[in-house]
């Protein structure tokens, strides 16, 4: 069972404006925006507006609007920074097990170069 939400985590924060972000794309549901950190020329996260530690709960109680909208919000997100053309790695780390540091779904899109076996 995934653990209960925390509204103080730092997506939170970007996404109540309480924190700055270099934002990619923006809908209803969903926001995108360059990693502060990044691992790859491309690196930019997409996170659900809606309060979700991780997939686990995201896949279990957002509505078919939500998914609907963030799985084309990833493809978008993508598209926009010119990732499409050569390929792109999306990872979504997901509870203790794969270090998840944030706890706000979110998905990576790592690219702009030959990506190695694992990234993150
Ligand atoms: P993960 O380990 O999968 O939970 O990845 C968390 C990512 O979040 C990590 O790549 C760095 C990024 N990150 C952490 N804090 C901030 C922030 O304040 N702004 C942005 N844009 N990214 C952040």
């Amino acid at each position: 069972m995934a653990a209960a939400y925390d509204s103080n985590n730092i997506f939170a924060k970007i996404l109540r404006g309480e924190i700055p972000c270099k934002k990619v794309h923006e809908t209803a549901h969903s926001l995108a925006f360059h990693d502060i950190n990044p691992l790859s020329p491309v690196h930019v996260l997409v996170i659900p507006k809606g309060p979700y530690v991780g997939f686990d709960d995201f896949s279990a109680k957002a509505s078919n609007d939500e998914i609907a909208d963030y799985v084309k919000a990833i493809g978008d997100a993508a598209r926009k920074v010119g990732v499409d053309a050569d390929g792109y790695r999306l990872l979504s780390n997901c509870g203790a097990n794969a270090n998840q540091e944030v706890p706000h779904l979110h998905v990576h899109i790592f690219g702009g170069r030959v990506l190695g076996r694992m990234l993150k």
